[in-house]
């Protein structure tokens, strides 16, 4: 039996997802014969509530010189971010020189705002490549993997820090006692914690189970978050909804009485009580809603292949090595992925082995049907592409529900 990754408790699996690769593996046509796997499977902690994968490949093999996920690919993200950097300027930060540390800073996405307006920072990025576009950028940062160790050096050369920042990397840490203990270091009494990842509650309303591979060790709640953080003497002292990644949740943390706890916080909890959050019969009916979504998405896909339609994904994410393996989808059903990231064009996908080409492939000679992998940024990736639409393109969906728009 797999023991809990916070406190312990022997879990069991509510899906098994079996042999799976790596979300961002994707790897030239001639090394397919040799793929990495690890066997995916998520189980529910009945005693702390944390949800989180029972078996993780190193970190190493995710998180490395040629990592393929650049943050700046979204114009949208870049927004996001800019009015996060403002709320933690405007609302958090003391007068005269703050410190501000950010965790997973990838190609600075998030820390351009506080370089611009002269604050100091510091990046912990142990991704080379990505972190190599922050630094051209001028932004601090170490190409390392943050730990409680870390913490005590960045202390030591300088300082403690008034906030630390995460955005989608929290969630990615099995070693997340290390990471608790290290931000209870590092950050001033004074100091405050906001990180937001992916919502539990989201995926299970809308059963957008690709937010599940390996680098998301943990589907993160108010409820586990909170536990997890009071074991160091910390608490949540707010949270705010994001509609970011498909339903977010951005989480305030501060030492314990540093700050007033909002009512958001309970109204949360009690939220999360009438999801059934906490009740393991939940996690079997997610189980199911997975089945369902992948039946009818599969039905579509060979319809359409038995009419004659050319289907192209678009958006090469992370989160569709999950669709593509979990549903069998293979190159005879989507003919390439369209993706605007160099280092992913000319690739194939991760386990199904769909061509990766680059963006203007599918402005070049739009598909019948572009099956929207990258469905997160719909907002944006629709605004752009009005003309795919008007040419008869249409998209297909699937979440929250496998569907055509068009
Ligand atoms: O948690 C994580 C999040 C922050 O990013 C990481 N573990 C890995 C990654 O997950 P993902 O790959 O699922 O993220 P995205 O943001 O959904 O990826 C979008 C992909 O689509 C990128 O490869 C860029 C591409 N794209 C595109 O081709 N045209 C994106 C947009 C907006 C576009 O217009
Ligand atoms: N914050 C960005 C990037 C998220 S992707 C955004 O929201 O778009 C996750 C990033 O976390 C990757 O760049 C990865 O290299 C980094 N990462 C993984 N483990 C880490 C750790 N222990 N410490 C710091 N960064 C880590
Ligand atoms: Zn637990």
């Amino acid at each position: 039996m797999k023991l809990c990754l916070v406190c312990a408790t022997g879990i069991t699996p509510f899906i098994d997802f079996g042999s799976m690769p790596l979300g961002n593996g994707f790897l030239l046509p001639e090394q397919s014969g040799d793929e990495y796997r690890y066997r995916m499977q998520v189980g529910f902690c009945p005693e702390c509530g944390m949800v989180q994968l029972l078996e993780q490949p190193d970190r190493e093999r995710m998180f490395h010189d040629n990592y393929a996920f650049f943050s700046g690919t979204s114009r949208f993200m870049a927004l996001h971010f800019q009015a996060f950097a403002e709320q933690v300027m405007n609302d958090f930060l003391p007068s005269g020189a703050p410190f501000v540390v950010e965790m997973g800073s990838n190609d600075g996405i998030m820390l351009q705002n506080f370089k611009a307006a002269g604050i100091r920072h510091l990046g912990i990025e142990p991704s080379k490549n990505v972190a190599q576009v922050a630094m051209d950028k001028g932004i601090s940062t170490l190409t390392e993997f943050f730990s409680a160790e870390l913490a005590r050096r960045i202390v030591a050369e300088q300082g403690q820090a008034d906030a630390f920042l995460a955005a989608n990397v929290m969630c990615h840490i099995p070693y997340i006692h290390s990471i608790a203990e290290g931000i209870s270091i590092l950050l001033k009494p004074s100091g405050v914690v906001m990180f937001e990842d992916p919502y539990l509650g989201d995926v299970i309303e809308k059963t957008s189970y690709d937010q599940i591979y390996d680098e998301h060790t943990f589907l993160f709640s108010v409820g586990s978050v909170s536990n997890l953080f009071e074991r160091y003497g910390m608490e949540v002292v707010d949270v705010q909804p994001q509609s970011t990644h498909g339903g977010s949740m951005r989480y305030v943390i501060a030492h314990r009485g540093a700050r007033p706890v909002s009512p958001n916080v309970a109204t949360q909890r009690m939220r999360e009580e009438r999801m059934g959050l906490s009740r393991p019969e939940t996690y079997e009916q997610f189980r199911r809603n997975c089945e369902s979504s992948r039946t009818q998405l599969m039905a579509l896909l060979r319809d359409l292949k038995a009419d004659g339609k050319r289907v192209v994904g678009y958006g090469a994410t992370s989160k569709s090595t999950t669709i593509t393996n979990y549903c069998g989808i293979t190159p005879d059903l989507v003919e390439f992925i369209s993706d605007t990231t160099p280092i992913k064009q000319g690739k194939v996908s991760p386990g199904a082995h769909i061509p990766v080409r680059p963006y203007e492939e599918f402005a070049r000679n739009y598909p019948d049907y572009a099956l929207l992998f990258a469905w997160n940024h719909s907002r944006e990736i629709m605004e752009k592409e009005e003309a795919f639409r008007k040419s008869g393109g249409k998209w297909i969906v699937y979440v929250p529900e496998v569907a055509i728009l068009g």
